[in-house]
């Protein structure tokens, strides 16, 4: 058939095809006949990304509208996932292109499967920022998500011995078809040096930066497309390049290789991301990446002002600028920089921008995960902040001295430097200052965030305070990544829940039908088969798709508690040991995450997961009934997969200690229910999907803290309770580390002498939990309804809802009108 002729824009199959054809001769410069997988996955991916251009530049043309506010998201991390497919949802062309592309011969899942993730973020941190961004396109409101494009992302995960083995991210090596560099904007980034004073033309006294160093950040640019919606908005991150001139010098002098050393250390900036979740690492080139990223996002900022023909001091109208946890918190400081320094405004007006444009949101309460930077390191680097953050901390504090006089105590709280010692910044109280709205990740995390981490600031600025609780795109986490359930929900309800979720509650009614009920069922064993495949042929291991799919995925961490599961796996085994005919149901335990390259203990967490596996999988007492999989290198893609293959999600972090988890929201989404203590988000999960449905246990944040202040005692939970010093008996005796007895002894001395996160005075209640649990699973029925009304609650956690709240009640940003 003749093609319309149109490669760029065309929809129909022939135009597609010939599109496709197009960017194999001319882009991927091939003949078909010798295209590679690869190149097919090129040629796909940069037929679908023509075809988003005429939205994009659409939308990128309502920035310059002067009556719509601009949301600039300002995040170290996005953790976007795999493009295509989540593009060929949100453009609604997944059945054309797959028709196309099998027309040529090819596979679109094989395409789809050759995509490297794009891995740059840790986990929910930067994966919540990439469901926002998908949120924001959706509803479409004119936004920026402003990041650093690093050159290698979360490291891949190997297992090897049982240990894990960290792999470079190397996932630009193949090309980014997504992305497209900017050369044109281009910011310099001042690093360094010192600062002096001068008097400007009014005789007014002004300083001056004089930078040891300057380095340039070039914008790359991936459109991200709301879903049906008409909407592209933009995923601006920043490369970190040497200024050619700078070192001009030495190259005239003939220090060549000085010239060379320069471009090098000026492009480490943006190299690699680091982990999110290690004891605070007083990491200078950390800062510098936060810096350069907010510094170019801000100068950005400041250009597209002027483009809109406004004036610098209307920023606020123009600009709402969420700074992902403290991270870009250094924003406040540079935007004072900025319009004081360079742009000549007064401080007070300066400062009134600055906090009405800024808003902050908490993502963790722990201690040890708050962001703090010695002084010395800090004005070595941004010399000129830290003069700008004393003379806001000098300003603040005088106001909280005047409103509470005599209270030293109070102001030593408040204070951005923390002066009890070694001297410090801290980013929160940066952070708070700076902004009009500070916010946390779910209901009781901000309470939580009100009394203690930032109470003082919530006794000063009560108003301040908000609540947002998280949300996921059911975009990427089920109509992608679970087609079948997608097909089966809209079969009976219509497709309007993807994007009013609310809609979801219809399901309720067809809960106790048996029919719906078996179509319900052979989706979900389906998915386990299609995961259980996988599992085979990643770790050699063979799971039954009947057994209970019972997982636990995300980052390893000791508040995560992976280890209680590892408790409960080990009191079953024990229990068969004892009485081989004893009942114990057939369960599959699915773990997968990644551990920072410098936690120990979270390392030792996976070796003791895949040692016991090794045992348990391979007792012929236990025959198969239980088997433990260690499923490598968690990440966005494989999450695809687990997610949709769950009975039982696993979210068992101690009381207090997770702000909100999204990966709890995720599994539920995908029918599987939930064994949780009341943290984070899991407390408003159970409320919408009813405590029938949801298996609580554990002791309360409010009961973790009494006992802790009690002087919590792990030994005598040991001593008391008979199955669990079993338990850890055989731990600590070497039963799972042949050849090394006490390859396990740092877990057990933690947990008898500390246990900072009460695995021990949890355990009961946990190991009775899943005893309930294993009950409920037997009946089929019951458990599918239980199921099936999960998925018909869960339409608060959509990440629309979440970004309507911050349109609402936070940016003041109405959506593109239209449409
Ligand atoms: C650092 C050192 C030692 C122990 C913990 C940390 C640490 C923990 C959390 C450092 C940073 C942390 O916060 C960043 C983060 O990723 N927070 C996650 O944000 C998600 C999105 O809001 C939430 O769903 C998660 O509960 C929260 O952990």
């Amino acid at each position: 058939r003749e093609t319309t002729g149109d490669i760029r824009r065309g929809m129909d199959c022939a135009d597609l095809k010939q599109a496709i054809i197009d960017h194999i001769n001319f882009t991927q410069a091939r003949l078909v006949s010798q295209a590679t997988l690869n190149d097919w996955y090129m040629a796909v991916a940069y037929a679908v990304r023509d075809r988003m251009l005429d939205d994009w530049h659409v939308s990128l043309g309502h920035l310059r509208n002067r009556s719509l506010k601009i949301v600039s998201y300002l995040s170290a991390e996005f953790l976007m996932g795999p493009h295509l497919g989540n593009n060929l949802v949100n453009l609604g062309i997944v059945e054309s292109v797959r028709r196309a592309v099998a027309e040529l011969g090819q596979n679109l899942d094989d395409l789809l499967r050759q995509e490297e993730e794009p891995g740059l973020g840790n986990g929910g941190l930067g994966r919540l920022a990439a469901c926002y961004l998908d949120s924001l396109a959706t509803l479409r409101v004119p936004a920026i998500g402003y990041g650093i494009r690093y050159e290698f992302g979360i490291f891949d995960q190997e297992i090897r011995d049982g240990w894990q083995v960290e792999i470079t991210d190397k996932w630009l090596r193949m090309g980014n078809p997504w992305e497209i560099c900017r050369p044109d904007i281009s910011y310099l980034v001042k690093l360094g040096g010192h600062t002096e004073q001068y008097s400007d033309e009014n005789d007014c006294l002004r300083v001056r930066w004089v930078p040891g160093k300057v380095i340039k950040g070039v914008a790359y640019d991936t459109p991200v497309a709301g879903y049906c919606s008409g909407v592209t908005d933009l995923l601006r991150l920043w490369k970190s390049e040497a200024v050619e001139s700078f070192n001009f010098q030495a190259f005239n002098l003939g220090d060549y290789y000085r010239a060379v050393d320069e471009k090098v250390s000026s492009e480490t900036i943006s190299k690699v991301l680091y982990p999110n979740d290690e004891p605070q690492i007083g990491k200078q080139l950390r800062l510098a990446q936060q810096y350069f990223f907010v510094s170019c996002s801000l100068q950005d900022m400041l250009r597209i002002q002027r483009l809109r023909g406004e004036n610098i001091g209307d920023l606020a109208g123009s600009f709402a600028v969420q700074l992902n946890d403290t991270h870009p918190s250094i924003a406040v400081a540079e935007l004072m920089r900025l319009l004081v320094d360079e742009q000549m405004m007064e401080w007070e007006p300066a400062w009134e921008i600055t906090c009405n444009v800024m808003a902050y949101t908490n993502h963790t309460l722990l201690p040890e995960a708050l962001e703090k930077w010695p002084l010395p390191l800090f004005s070595a680097m941004l010399p000129r902040h830290l003069e700008i953050i004393f003379e806001i901390n000098r300003r603040f504090l005088d106001q909280v001295r005047s409103a509470s006089p005599g209270d030293d105590g109070l102001a030593a709280r408040l204070s951005i430097i923390d002066e009890g010692g070694e001297r410090y910044v801290r980013m929160a109280h940066l952070a708070s200052v700076g902004s009009h709205a500070i916010n946390g990740v779910a209901a009781l995390h901000t309470e939580l965030l009100k009394e203690t981490v930032l109470k003082d600031f919530h006794d000063l600025y009560p108003e301040r305070f908000h609540n947002v609780t998280n949300g996921v795109t059911p975009r990427r986490w089920v109509l992608l990544s679970n087609p079948a359930l997608a097909r089966l929900i809209s079969g009976k309800i219509g497709e309007g829940w993807v994007t009013r979720p609310e809609e979801l509650r219809a399901l309720e009614k067809f809960a106790g039908q048996p029919a719906f009920q078996k179509s319900w069922r052979k989706v979900k064993l389906e998915n386990k088969s299609i995961l259980a495949a996988v599992i085979r042929e990643r770790t050699g291991i063979q799971v039954d798709p009947a057994s209970l799919f019972d997982v636990l995925v995300k980052r390893i961490h000791e508040y995560k508690r992976q280890h209680l599961k590892v408790l409960h796996i080990i009191t079953l085994f024990n229990r068969i040991k004892a009485d081989p005919k004893s009942e114990v149901r057939s369960r599959t335990f699915i773990f997968g995450g990644k551990a920072a390259p410098g936690y120990h203990m979270a390392k030792l967490i996976i070796k003791l997961i895949t040692s016991v596996g090794e045992v348990v999988n391979n007792d012929p007492d236990v025959a198969g009934r239980l088997k433990v999989v260690f499923f490598p290198d968690f990440n966005v893609t494989n999450g695809q997969l687990v997610y949709p293959a769950a009975d039982l999600s696993e979210q068992i972090s101690t009381a207090g200690k997770e702000a909100s988890g999204t990966g709890n929201m995720k599994f539920s989404l995908n029918g599987a229910l939930t064994i949780g203590t009341l943290d984070g988000a899991n407390v408003e999960i159970r409320q919408e999907v009813g405590e029938e449905n949801f298996f609580l246990f554990g002791h309360t944040a409010a009961e973790v803290q009494e006992l802790k202040s009690r002087g919590y005692d792990p030994r005598s939970w040991y001593e008391g309770n008979a199955p669990l010093r079993a338990v850890i008996d055989r731990i600590a005796a070497g039963d799972f580390s042949p050849g090394d007895r006490n390859l396990f002894q740092p877990l057990v001395d933690q947990l008898l002498g500390h246990d900072d996160y009460l695995l021990l005075a949890d355990y009961q209640a946990y190991m009775d939990c899943q005893d309930r649990v294993d009950a409920a699973f037997r009946d089929r029925d019951a458990w599918t309804e239980m199921s099936i009304l999960n998925v018909a609650r869960m339409g608060m956690f959509s990440s629309d809802r979440a970004i309507r709240e911050y349109c609402e009640n936070i940016w003041h940003a109405p959506p593109i009108p239209g449409d």
